[in-house]
């Protein structure tokens, strides 16, 4: 089987990096130099990222990532298109991370209500809080079935974790629609 994933976030939390880190093929780079001042780092993704990794089962996922700029949320429609599961990856750097993930939920809400999520929150080496208790919490709050796991997206056995991870999520959907399917029946 082939699926495709899809990670998003703000600017510099790592989607280029998560998926440049795991692919066997030889990713797409939109990068380009960065001139904003709030992002800190050379260079950020214009377009959009893509990779392949396989799984142990021999499933193949197709990796997309979002631009993190606000200004390319018009990408977000296009790459959810047959998508079956989500990565959101939050940096912690950030002054308010919990509002960010925020930003995320509700753009990508019809795509996490129909297929598999899982939250990753990035550069927590260095920013420790909020802490994944309180990013938890928040989501059991909203009503969102997601899991969040802290994640160095520089380490590929880090960003497998996530994968592994949706895909458990994804086979346990469709565990519970089947079940609700028979149950009509
Ligand atoms: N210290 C630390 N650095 C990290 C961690 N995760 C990612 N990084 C670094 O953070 C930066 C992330 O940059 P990108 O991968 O370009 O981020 P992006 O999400 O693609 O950003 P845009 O394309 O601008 O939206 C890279 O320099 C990574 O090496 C982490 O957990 N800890
Ligand atoms: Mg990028």
């Amino acid at each position: 089987m082939e699926y495709k994933v899809l990670f998003t976030g703000p600017a510099g939390a790592g989607k280029t990096t998560a998926i440049t880190a795991v692919s066997e093929v030889t990713t797409l780079n939109t990068d380009v130099k960065n001139n904003d001042v709030d992002i800190d780092k050379l260079t950020t993704t214009v377009g959009l990222d893509y990779g392949e990794m396989s799984l142990s089962n021999g499933d193949k996922l197709r990796l997309y990532g979002t631009p993190g700029q606000q200004r390319f949320d018009f990408m977000w429609e296009i790459l959810s298109r047959g998508a079956l599961g989500l990565v959101i990856l939050i940096d912690n750097r950030k002054p308010d991370p919990v509002a960010d993930l925020n930003v995320y939920l509700d753009g990508f809400k019809s795509l996490i209500d129909t297929t598999s999520c899982v939250v990753a929150i990035s550069h927590m080496d260095t920013h420790p809080e909020p802490n994944i208790e309180y990013f938890s919490e928040h989501l059991n709050q909203r009503g969102i079935l997601c899991p969040v796991l802290e994640a160095d997206v520089r380490e590929a056995r880090h960003v497998a974790e996530l994968l592994e991870l949706l895909m458990l999520q994804l086979e346990a959907k469709q565990d519970m629609v089947r079940d609700m399917d028979s149950y009509a029946d």
